[in-house]
């Protein structure tokens, strides 16, 4: 009778336990569900399918390491400065709010991977090149082409320069994101979309040639100066890639792990002509990556870095070592992280600022040390930042994403030398070697139809233009004599203006849907001052 108890109260015990915890999966799964559809009604269209990332970035625990959770929380409120990201916090309640935090911070159900037999079966060859033309089939100077990517409906133009007549029209792969880059003749444009495409498309014969996705959530590409290698740089996963240009066929993909294994993120990739190398920027650890892409396996250019790469590698004796590998890391470390980068003309400096900080770092690339600190305030996007002589001195400015100036620097000594009040914060700064003003827009707030230009002796603000009051105007890139300037009315119902460089006046409006960034295939392949690289 007792044993008989003692089982039954166990039984009872048992099932009363399995109940419990088959209640607590039953709220977790129901919670799980509320959270996916809170994600597909609110995230998906940006973020992407399973999170993978779209126009907005991919939201996983590994890729959230530098963001806390209650900050999560205040950006889904409020939005988030210098992105797409809007304020959620009259749309969703505290507890979905907190909800959607949760399960972005969890890890995926499978982890999305995207390796090299991934790459090589995307591979798309949509032409034979060998079997067309290598001369332009319409009639312009092939090197004052520009390419102007619309966002709108997810489609470049090739616009003639001299006549700003469109030459064709094409469709892009979904959400371009970064400058093109050309082949160093001009003749071809490679693209990159935030999901991983990444196109090559022939200027002279109208067409995408082959395609391939080297990533699943893509920050940027860049190509070698002398044409043969195109490097990309992934969020998702974290690595970087590098593609034959001729063919779009991967040759190296490379995981962007610290020296303490510590994967990160890659906040972009750049080209550094003078030193033969791609420039890597790491998003989640506090180092950037040089990559030698010369011919003859890199030995002549490595060698002055012999000790560097010993160090890097861990290898024996210097003599020794050689350079075996294509495309070896040299490891750069910074004191904090840089999400935001500028190069000095000769690429011998890198300025960085971390999105934090209320400082930019200079880091000598050669030495890699860091050989000044430069106080900005707010938020200087350095990446649009440019160069020019002013007084005898080379400055370098930067608009500010979050607060209305443009700072100018002594490129001798670092120090501000002004800070140009502007009537919001600006996003994209842009001259030309030959021309005497820059032109800044005024991207965020209630201002932002708005477009300063600068005199670049004076530092003044000569002019302030609003070409299409209510719509954002932003983004100007100029013809390759400087004489024009080509700025972009940043709405589906949008357009492209060309003005007269000298006298500042409109001279021609092209109706385009939400036309973003516009590039000039002579300033972009001769990496004139003024124009981003
Ligand atoms: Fe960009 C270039 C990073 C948001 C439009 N943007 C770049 C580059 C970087 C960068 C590192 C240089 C790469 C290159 O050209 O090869 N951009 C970032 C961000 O980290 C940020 C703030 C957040 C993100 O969503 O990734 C961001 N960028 C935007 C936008 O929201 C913009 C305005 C619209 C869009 O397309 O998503 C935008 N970014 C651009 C454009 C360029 C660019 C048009 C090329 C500028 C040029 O003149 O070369």
């Amino acid at each position: 009778m007792k044993n008989t108890f003692i089982v039954s109260t166990l039984c009872a015990a048992l099932f009363s336990s399995i109940a419990l915890a088959q209640s607590s999966i039953t709220v977790n799964n129901n919670q799980h569900h509320k959270a996916e559809k809170l994600y597909q009604d609110n995230c998906q269209s940006c973020h992407g399918v399973d999170r993978l990332g779209a126009m907005g970035p991919a939201l996983f625990p590994e890729n959230l390491s530098r963001l806390r959770k209650p900050k999560a929380i205040k950006v889904i409120e409020n939005g988030r400065l210098a992105t797409q990201m809007p304020s959620f916090k009259d749309k969703l309640s505290q507890s979905d709010i907190k909800t959607l935090v949760d399960y972005i911070y969890s890890p995926a159900k499978v982890a999305p991977k995207w390796t090299l037999t991934d790459i090589k079966a995307s591979h798309v060859q949509h032409f034979d090149q060998t079997k067309l033309g290598n001369k332009p089939l319409f009639n312009a100077d092939p090197m004052n082409l520009f390419i102007v990517v619309e966002l709108g409906d997810h489609s470049a133009t090739l616009l003639n320069g001299d006549t700003f007549e469109p030459i064709t029209r094409f469709k892009t792969r979904f959400a371009l994101h970064g400058g093109p880059k050309y082949s160093p003749d001009g003749r071809f444009v490679y693209f990159a979309s935030r999901d991983g495409w990444i196109s090559k498309y022939d200027i002279y014969n109208m067409k995408t040639i082959v395609e391939v996705r080297a990533g699943i959530n893509t920050r940027n590409l860049a190509v070698s100066s002398d044409g043969k290698y195109a490097i990309v740089g992934n969020y998702l996963p974290h690595n970087i890639v590098i593609l034959d240009t001729a063919t779009l066929q991967p040759i190296k993909v490379v995981e962007t792990i610290d020296q303490n294994g510590k994967s990160s993120r890659v906040s972009a990739v750049y080209n550094a002509p003078p030193r033969h190398s791609f420039i890597i920027a790491l998003k989640d650890v506090k180092e950037v990556w040089e990559i030698p892409y010369d011919d003859q396996g890199g030995v002549d250019v490595y060698k002055g870095w012999a000790h560097d790469y010993r160090k890097d590698s861990g290898e024996g004796k210097i003599e020794n070592w050689k350079v075996e590998e294509k495309f070896p890391i040299r490891r750069i470390r910074t004191e904090d992280y840089l999400d935001d980068f500028f190069f000095d003309p000769d690429y011998i400096n890198l300025i960085g600022a971390s999105r934090d900080s209320q400082n930019g770092q200079v880091i000598n690339l050669d030495t890699k040390k860091k050989v000044a600190t430069i106080e900005m305030a707010g938020m200087p996007h350095l990446g649009s930042g440019i160069t020019w002589e002013y007084q005898g001195k080379q400055v370098f400015a930067s608009p500010n994403i979050k607060e209305g100036r443009v700072t100018v620097i002594d490129m001798d000594n670092w120090q501000v030398i002004k800070e140009i009040k502007t009537d919001g914060p600006g996003f994209f700064m842009r001259s030309h070697s030959k021309s005497p003003y820059a032109w800044v827009d005024v991207f965020f707030g209630p201002n932002k139809e708005k477009v300063h230009i600068i005199k670049k002796d004076t530092l003044e603000i000569v002019k302030t233009i609003a070409p299409a009051p209510g719509k954002t105007a932003a983004h100007v890139e100029f013809t390759k004599d400087g004489n024009y300037v080509l700025l972009s009315i940043w709405d589906n119902d949008g357009a492209l203006i060309v003005y007269d460089a000298n006298t500042l006046k409109e001279i021609k409006r092209l109706p385009m849907k939400k036309p973003s960034g516009k590039y000039n295939v002579y300033n972009k392949t001769h990496y004139d001052r003024g124009t981003s690289h």
